[in-house]
């Protein structure tokens, strides 16, 4: 019996599947590390396990695999673990694919496990272990020198809801977790949760109250004293899941709704914000409060970038239509009324924001971005490379003068998720390294690029080759050693 992935746009080129284990001592590098690099870079991409049983499938349905780049003097050495989640190991049980559609247990073969998470978001070490994400579950935790799998992870039964964000925060004063859970009680319900969870594992703070509707929270934001929650107008409906279709869908006519939650509130303080319909709100790059005043800085796409989560109609609005910009969204809590408007901060369409960790919560200058620019040179059309998620630049971005400095990563590569590594402890903001996964569709490698975060236009210090293809990945974190 033939077993092979499709060759739908979900599966070729930079979505091929790599599905490699592995552990590499002392990778090759081109040019130098600086000492200064110390640790391991975290970071999971989807990366299904069997092709998929309904003949196919989106990106985010691929089980988690988990690589862990160890800097350390000037070497890299790299392990790639799959998460063993409960799905993987039954699938590796049955030899083959046992889950339907994204997010629809509905859907599953009878022999799938209950638990549907595939851990495939973001990896995050917290209290000694790190934890895989997917938010339509618990964590699991794993090893975070081995990678072994321990299994879910509840923190000693203190988390209670059904799910669990894949954008956790870190309170950079405290180390404090802080977290949130939507369809919180189960599918299709409006409740959300949100934790604090200190440095040693111990629940803080725990505040649960309802959205006015079952819909997509992807990321949030937090300041020193508050959280906001960007509901996305992709909205749950378990009927329709029960009829096979899409666990979201897309809705234009609803706002970008914000719910924003005071860190020592109670279920009563939630307040909400609407934006204008038929957008999409990002990720995160940063939030802080001044004054009265709540800003959250994010990209902003006018209309639905989810491509595999359409309207009612079944449509979805083809991709060049998509005008996408980093905005800045600001919420007064002395204003009277709770519409709210985002103010562009660049003009450019970019994604996967990161700032330097030691500002998170509170005001900051320096972000860094992939950033996609469709004048420059692209020689990867017949190389499988999607519309979607593709970025040929990588980019500091100074939210206070407004500037921008990118690097073009060349005709037929696309970057992935930087991280911002601070040059020492007490260095100023942004002073540090950005590494990133740079594809080559042409010769079908990866390798870790390392720029000077104020040198950005420079290229890559070095350039860490990986010895196989990683396929395209989501987020990730750095972890000092
Ligand atoms: C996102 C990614 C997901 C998911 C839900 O980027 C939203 C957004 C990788 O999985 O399940
Ligand atoms: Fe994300």
């Amino acid at each position: 019996m033939s077993s092979q992935f499709p060759s739908t746009p979900e599966f070729v080129g930079l979505y091929q599947p790599s599905r490699v284990e592995a552990d590499v001592t002392d990778l090759e590098v081109e040019g130098t590390l600086p000492d200064c690099i110390s640790g391991v870079f975290y970071q999971v991409a989807p990366d299904p396990q069997y092709p998929p049983m309904l003949g196919n499938d989106i990106f985010f349905n691929g089980d988690g695999a988990v690589c862990a780049f160890r800097f350390d003097h000037g070497k890299v050495s790299l392990k790639r673990r799959y998460v063993q989640t409960d799905r993987l190991r039954a699938q590796r049980r049955e030899r083959r694919s046992l889950n339907g559609v994204y997010r629809n247990v509905f859907t599953n073969d009878p022999q799938a496990a209950q638990n549907n998470s595939t851990a495939n978001t973001t990896v995050l070490k917290h209290n000694g272990v790190l934890l895989a994400m997917k938010e339509d579950n618990l964590p699991y935790a794993m090893d975070p020198d081995t990678l072994e799998t321990f299994g879910v992870w509840d923190f000693d039964g203190q988390v209670r809801s059904a799910t669990f964000t894949a954008h956790p925060k870190v309170d950079p004063e405290t180390g404090d977790l802080l977290c949130f859970a939507y369809e919180a009680k189960g599918d299709g319900t409006p409740d959300i949760a949100y934790f604090e969870i200190g440095a040693f594992g111990e629940l803080k703070r725990e505040v649960w109250f309802k959205a006015p509707y079952a819909a997509m929270i992807h990321d949030f934001a937090i300041t020193e004293h508050h959280v906001v929650f960007p509901v996305i107008p992709l909205t749950v409906d378990v009927e329709r899941m029960k009829n096979g279709g899409p666990h979201f869908q897309w809705q234009p006519d609803l706002p970008q709704l914000f719910g924003v939650l005071p860190r020592l509130g109670s279920a009563d303080d939630i307040r909400w914000y609407y934006g204008p319909a038929n957008g999409f709100q990002g990720h995160t790059l940063n939030s802080f409060e001044e004054g009265s005043r709540i800003h959250v800085d994010m990209p902003v796409t006018g209309g639905n970038v989810f491509y595999f989560f359409p309207q009612e109609d079944g449509s979805v609005p083809p991709p060049e239509t998509l005008k996408a910009s980093l905005m800045r969204w600001t919420f007064d809590l002395d204003a009277t009324i709770n519409k709210v408007e985002p103010k562009a901060l660049m003009d450019f369409p970019c994604e996967f924001p990161r700032c330097d960790e030691r500002y998170t919560g509170r005001p900051y200058r320096h972000g860094f971005v992939l950033k996609f620019d469709p004048g420059l040179p692209f020689d990867g059309e017949n190389l499988g490379a999607p519309p979607f998620q593709f970025f040929n630049e990588i980019a500091h971005v100074d939210v206070v003068s407004g500037d921008t400095e990118a690097w073009f990563a060349g005709d037929a590569e696309c970057l992935q998720e930087p991280i911002f590594v601070p040059r020492s402890p007490d260095a100023p903001e942004g002073d540090g390294f950005v590494i990133s996964v740079l594809n080559h569709l042409r010769s079908q490698t990866s390798e870790l690029v390392v720029l000077d975060g104020m040198k950005m236009s420079s290229g890559p210090v070095a350039r860490i080759k990986i010895p196989f293809r990683l396929r395209m990945s989501l987020h990730g974190s750095w972890s000092p050693l």
